[in-house]
Formats: structure tokens, C-alpha cells, sequence
């Protein structure tokens, strides 16, 4: 006895990978549907090692379905996620839509599992952002250990993260710089990517912020503990998949670098790869297809009574969207609705 799950924006990057990781992790499935826009009716996606054929979002009764897989905008979660909660199917949503409201939790299942309780007044479960969820990952068995007080992170962030358009525009214009006269203009970017780095993702706020900053700060406080104060630095770099992060952390008590990294490699979902020699880190190149938030570069901030400095890589499509969705809905069934 497995459940009803329908992905909804099956077509997409992050609703293609939540149909791979399902299968890979062989998720108690009855049913599966592959919804989308009427725009993409009919187009055809994987399942493991068989096809499901895309049905029309807008006609779609969630009524007998156990959860419904977001991965659209949050134009088209307004729309459609309160019509599948309404019907009794529990939505797992990977819009930034319900990510701060109080009555909606805001989960990574290796941080904070004990939310999944918390879903019941509206049927909802946030996801958070990508760049948030490895680095929560990272935070939590640090946390515990030695009570952080501050973070301050700079992001490295693929063009994944912008869908598939930037992925094609980074590609096209990489191209475009080898041959004469197939230069591309920026479109998805306000300044090239190719060869270059972008300061800017999502809106600008007043602040100075941008709102992909804001997002870390506020989702690090509802996940893992309000009192972490979270300073953001989000930057787009021409990379196609696989998010990196330089994270420096201060905390109350001291951690020596040693502990920190042995606390790491027992912590869920981390693999630590930390030799101080040529190649002794992940790049992002490498984490992608991955599960793993990978840490690298471990070591004392001395430039503090009691700080850390380590790398984060982690494929953004995978534990940043998709695979966070697939483990929350693993949770779901184990904790609650105990089917399957
Ligand atoms: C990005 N985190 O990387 C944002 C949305 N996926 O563009």
C-alpha cells in the first residue's frame, strides 16, 4: 500500500528531478501524476523506466490524492496549492509563496523533522530555498553543539537556479564569445554571465538587500533558531548546476576545527571532504546528481574568540528543491500518514 502523489510543473528542471529522485528512492508510489500548464499538455517525462504523460494542471481533482509535489511559480501555487490542500491532498510547496507564513512549516528533515506536525491547519509544507537548504544542513549539528550566534555567507549560485533560459544563455553566450559575431546579450541577466559574476539575485530591496539574501536570513531563523543572526552575500557565477557557499560561523562556546569537522561527518545528509592539498575540496562540478551537501575547508576564524570558516557545495536542484521536497514527503508518510 504506497500513495497517490501528483508533481505539479512535472516539465520544469526542479519537477523533472523530483520524478528522477522519487524512482531512485523508490518512494512507496500507488499512483503517480504528472501535471503541468496547458501549454506543456501532452509532453512526455520519466518516471524511472517508464513515461507519464503530462495532464492539464487546471482540470485536475486532487480529491483522493495524499500529497501533490510543487515546482511552479507562486503565481500558479496561489492558484492551484489552496485547491489541492482543500481536497485533502497535502501540498509540498517549493514556491517562496508560503515559506514565511507562521501557520506553514518550513522544513529540511535534517534539521528540524519535528515541524512536520505543523502542517495540519492548512494542509501546506514549505520548502525552502536552495541556497538556504544546504546550508541549514551544515548549521545544525554546529548549532548543537556549540550555539551559533552569527553567520556570514557568501553564495556562489549556477544559473540552474534561474531555469532553463539561463541555462541556455550562459551556454549561448560562453559560445557566442568563441565565435565572431554570435554574441549574446544578456536577457535572463541585467549584465553578461559568461566569464563574469553577478552581485544580484531576485529584487533589490530597501535595504540594499537583495531578496534571495533576505530569504537566508529569514528562512535560517525559522528553521533552525531565530537567534542566529544571518548576514547574506547571493551572487550568480557561470556554472550550470551546483550551488557554493563560503560560510563563516561564530559561535557561543568554542569549537575547535577538528570537532567541528568530525561533528560534520557524523551529521545527516553531509559528506565532508576536507584535505589541506591540491584537490582536497568539492567543487560544484562534482556534487551534481548528488544527495550530499558536501563541506570542504574547515578551519579556524582566528580573527574571532570563537569562529569557523567552511565551503558548502551541494547540487541546488537536488537538496535545494527536488530532493528536500521527496524527503519531506518520505517523512510525511513515515511520521503521519503512515501508508506504504
Ligand atoms: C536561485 N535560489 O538560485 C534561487 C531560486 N532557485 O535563482
Amino acid at each position: 500500500m504506497g500513495y497517490k502523489i501528483a508533481v505539479v510543473g512535472a516539465t520544469g528542471n526542479v519537477g523533472r528531478e523530483m520524478l528522477n529522485i522519487l524512482a531512485e528512492r523508490q518512494f512507496p508510489v500507488d499512483e503517480i501524476v504528472a501535471l503541468a500548464s496547458r501549454r506543456s499538455l501532452g509532453t512526455e517525462v520519466s518516471f524511472g523506466d517508464t513515461t507519464l504523460t503530462t495532464k492539464d494542471l487546471d482540470a485536475f481533482d486532487f480529491t483522493g490524492w495524499d500529497m501533490a509535489l510543487f515546482a511552479v511559480g507562486s503565481e500558479a501555487t496561489k492558484q492551484y496549492a489552496p485547491k489541492a490542500a482543500a481536497a485533502g491532498c497535502v501540498v509540498i510547496d517549493n514556491s517562496s509563496l508560503y515559506r514565511y507564513d507562521p501557520d506553514i512549516p518550513l522544513i529540511v528533515p535534517e534539521v528540524n523533522p519535528q515541524a512536520i506536525h505543523d502542517y495540519k491547519n492548512k494542509n501546506i509544507i514549505a520548502n525552502p530555498n536552495c541556497s538556504t537548504a544546504q546550508m541549514v544542513v551544515a548549521l545544525k549539528p554546529l548549532h548543537d553543539r556549540a550555539r551559533i550566534k552569527r553567520v556570514v555567507v557568501s553564495t556562489y549560485q549556477s544559473v540552474s537556479g534561474s531555469g532553463k533560459d539561463a541555462i541556455d544563455e550562459l551556454w549561448n553566450q560562453t559560445k557566442g564569445m568563441y565565435v565572431p559575431g554570435q554574441e549574446v546579450a544578456p536577457s535572463v541577466y541585467p549584465k553578461q554571465i559568461a566569464f563574469n559574476v553577478i552581485p544580484h539575485i531576485d529584487v533589490f530591496m530597501d535595504s540594499g538587500d537583495t531578496k534571495e539574501e533576505w530569504k537566508m536570513v529569514a528562512e535560517t531563523k525559522k528553521i533552525v533558531d531565530p537567534s542566529i543572526r544571518v548576514t547574506a552575500t547571493c551572487v550568480r557565477v557561470p556554472v550550470f548546476v551546483g550551488h557554493s557557499e563560503s560560510v563563516n560561523i561564530e559561535t557561543e562556546e568554542f569549537l575547535d576545527e577538528d570537532e567541528a569537522r568530525d561533528i560534520l561527518r557524523e551529521a545527516p545528509g553531509i559528506l565532508v571532504v576536507d584535505k589541506r592539498e591540491d584537490g582536497g575540496y568539492v567543487t560544484p562540478v562534482e556534487c551534481v546528481g548528488d544527495f550530499a551537501t558536501f563541506i570542504s575547508r574547515i578551519r579556524q576564524d582566528v580573527t574571532v574568540e570563537n569562529g569557523l570558516n567552511l565551503w558548502c557545495v551541494s547540487d541546488n536542484l537536488r537538496k535545494g528543491a527536488a530532493l528536500n521536497a521527496v524527503q519531506i514527503a518520505e517523512l510525511l508518510g513515515r511520521e503521519v500518514l503512515k501508508k506504504g
